[in-house]
């Protein structure tokens, strides 16, 4: 067994053991009350799911196994002479609960390149498409074409005992991981360079060598391609992606039809797809106002009549951050520290001034702060990377690792089908007035 699945089954069956105690005992304890609010308004704040790989703090951001960005930053290892985290090591982290050692997470570069091999079938698929198809739906069935590979379909097939299930789910993670850089390399290259792809390089490390594939030069790019893939990575379990995923592995779906699902959430607008219009929404600004240097009365003008049309402005909100999420943060510290001249970053640092308190005023915004997808089609475009229909792929290849490492986990701790109860309004007004009764009788 490799050393990472043997820890990883090690862990697992201790925790299984821990938790199968813990609601023995403790298993009919109330959490939480859930109001109408809550029902009707996106189950917001309602604890649901389980979700060990990471977990969101409104005001601090998300923590990794307890580890802040800033953390990881430190702790996790780097490439030699780099500055930024590997995403490997994020995977190792998230997989076992322990910061890996660089030669671990040497280990795992190397066992991702060795099963990088993705079927044929899959290329000639994508071929088959329109070429201006968005790169999301080119993703999704690219991901649902993998599925032929599935070791988790074919075992349960040949009748695979519960206590299994996660074996043959691990292996399916691996492969998936190993082959998705290129399969969105690929993606990226048929539709913005006329299917002139690049060979991947044995060298390099699974970020660095997504970045290579893509034809961007330049090991700053790797560095960014490293720290993006370890920043987006997860968001624990409610955020709609993570969330599709659990949901639809816990019919035991393969990951591969899972994460397909997945990233049918990520693509929309008011999920992943913000990193697209945020960008958008910026070129569109600085085309209609004829500069690439807007005044800050400009700005805010422009912020107000986006609002006055109805339209939100991506980038900014979040459903449980009530603070500048730390992602959109590491990628300004990237920024100052490579790029503190790029016009298109000041735009977006001068949004960051501009945006919050106009927000703030309208009374009803639960946080007027950016979120990840406020900053990052700046850095890309500074590298040259400026089709941004594309970015929301780049967002899902990161995402991969959250989502599929946390299926690892909702396998091997054998959890159930998700199922939670719907109402009607019918059924509101009937529990309230109900409720009404019982308040006059007594
Ligand atoms: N611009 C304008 N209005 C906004 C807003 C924004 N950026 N963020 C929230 N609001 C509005 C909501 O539309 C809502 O208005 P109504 O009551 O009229 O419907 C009101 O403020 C209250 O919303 P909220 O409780 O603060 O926010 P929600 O939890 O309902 O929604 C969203 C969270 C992320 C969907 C929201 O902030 C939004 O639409 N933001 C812009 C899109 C975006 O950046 N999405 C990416 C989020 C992060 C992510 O998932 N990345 O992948």
């Amino acid at each position: 067994m490799d050393p990472l699945k043997q820890q990883f089954a090690e862990k697992a069956a201790d925790l299984r053991n821990k938790v199968k105690a813990m609601l023995k005992e403790h298993g009919d304890t109330v959490v939480e009350s859930v109001t109408l609010d809550q029902i009707y308004g996106g189950a917001r704040n309602i604890r649901m799911m389980v979700w060990e790989t990471s977990e969101l703090d409104p005001m601090e951001g998300i923590r990794f196994r307890g580890y802040s960005i800033t953390q990881l930053k430190d702790l996790l290892p780097k490439s030699p002479g780099g500055s930024e985290p590997k995403p490997e090591g994020l995977f190792w982290l998230m997989m076992v609960g322990e910061i890996p050692t660089a030669e671990q997470v040497d280990w795992l570069s190397a066992e991702w390149r060795k099963r990088s091999q993705v079927p044929d079938h899959v290329f000639a698929m994508l071929d088959s498409l329109p070429v201006d198809t968005h790169p999301m739906t080119q993703f999704i069935a690219a991901i649902s074409a993998m599925q032929t590979s599935s070791n988790f379909a074919k075992r349960y097939d040949e009748g695979l005992n519960k206590a299994d299930y996660w074996e043959p789910t691990y292996e399916d993670t691996m492969n998936l991981l190993a082959g998705l850089p290129r399969v969105a390399a690929y993606i990226y290259r048929r539709s913005f360079h006329a299917g002139k792809h690049i060979a991947p390089d044995p060298s390099l490390d699974w970020g660095a060598n997504y970045a290579h594939m893509l034809g961007v030069p330049g090991e700053e790019f790797k560095e960014l391609m490293r720290l993006y893939l370890t920043i987006h990575a997860d968001h624990e379990g409610g955020n709609a992606s993570a969330h599709t995923m659990h949901l639809v592995g816990s019919t035991l779906s393969d990951v591969y039809l899972s994460f397909a699902a997945a990233m049918g959430a990520l693509a929309g607008p008011l999920h992943g797809l913000a990193n697209q219009e945020v960008i958008r929404w910026i070129f569109n600004m600085l085309d209609e106002l004829g500069t690439r240097t807007p005044t800050d009365e400009q700005l805010a003008e422009y912020v107000r009549n986006t609002l006055a049309s109805g339209q939100v402005i991506p980038g900014y909100g979040h459903a449980v951050l009530r603070r500048p999420d730390p992602r959109f943060m590491a990628q300004k510290e990237f920024a100052e520290a490579h790029i503190p001249n790029s016009d298109i970053v000041r735009v977006v640092w001068q949004v960051f001034e501009i945006v919050p308190p106009i927000l703030e005023s309208l009374g009803k915004v639960k946080n007027p702060w950016p979120n990840v997808d406020a900053h990052s089609g700046a850095l890309l475009v500074h590298y040259g990377l400026t089709e941004y229909d594309y970015y929301t792929v780049m967002f899902g290849v990161s995402r991969a690792l959250g989502v599929l490492a946390a299926t690892c986990w909702a396998r091997a701790m054998g959890l159930p089908l998700e199922r939670p109860k719907s109402i009607t309004t019918e059924w509101a007004q009937q529990f309230l007035a109900k409720k009404q009764q019982q308040a006059a009788v007594s």
